[in-house]
């Protein structure tokens, strides 16, 4: 049995962490029977954050280490039905998702004052009273710090929210009329695309880049669409 640690459900999505709706998303595609335990504290994870897995009393962390393990172990591949090029487009689509459009999100939500003042309340609900406003100072800390070294703090709120357009945009025209990114079917690029597009669009946030997402009307019905395939 897997056992998946991840935070609560918040803001109307089933995780709002993408990397943790990213692999639930992808444990349900793949049909693979797991439990959830709910963590609030990252720091808990072998890696210092969430999600991770306990997989035959071994325990894996990073979305695509564990998404490699767990479909070598299972014999399993979302993408088997794509050829060498649409293998490459998961790649790349993937990497789009988690290395440079979550991190945009992730500017908006915890930075920006109006997102800090939405998701503070939510997301530290159990951190005690009294350090709360300490923990929030230290993690936005760390936070600006992590946008520093991937060098998206040097740029005005301006630039990164065209650089959060030109994201929306690729995965707009990457998916055109399809109804998956992989094709008919969805394959791994999916499960990355829904945990955070679902958190841009289906979410209940409201910051800039959810606005923006939801001007989108094929990623607003691919969104919809993977709720109703995944998560009904
Ligand atoms: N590369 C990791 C990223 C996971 C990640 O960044 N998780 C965030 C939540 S969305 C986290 O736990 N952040 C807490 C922290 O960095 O302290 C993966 O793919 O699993």
């Amino acid at each position: 049995m897997i056992t998946l640690f991840q935070f609560p459900p918040a803001f109307n999505v089933p995780n709002v962490s993408p990397f943790c709706l990213k692999l639930e998303t992808f444990l349900r595609l793949s049909g693979l029977e797991y439990q959830v335990q709910h963590l609030s504290d990252p720091r808990k994870g072998p890696k210092g954050k969430l999600p991770f897995v306990k997989v035959d009393g071994q325990t894996l962390a990073d979305t695509e280490v564990i998404i490699r393990e767990l479909q070598d172990r299972y014999a399993l591949d979302l993408d088997a039905g794509l050829d060498a090029r649409g293998r490459g487009w998961a790649v790349s689509i993937t990497r789009l998702c988690d290395e440079h459009l979550t991190p945009l999100l992730v500017y908006f939500r915890w930075l920006e004052e109006a997102g800090w003042r939405q998701v503070a309340p939510v997301l530290l609900r159990d951190v005690p009273g009294p350090v709360r406003p300490l923990v929030g100072v230290l993690i936005r800390r760390k936070i600006r710090g992590e946008m520093r070294g991937r060098g998206l703090d040097a740029h005005s709120r301006d630039e990164l929210l065209t650089f959060a357009r030109q994201d929306l945009d690729a995965l707009d025209g990457m998916l055109g009329d399809l109804p998956y990114f992989g094709g008919a079917q969805p394959c791994s690029a999916d499960a990355a695309a829904y945990g955070i597009l679902a958190n841009l669009i289906l979410s209940t946030l409201e910051t800039p880049l959810n606005h923006m997402a939801r001007e989108y009307e094929r990623l607003v019905a691919y969104s919809e669409r993977m709720q109703q395939r995944v998560w009904t």
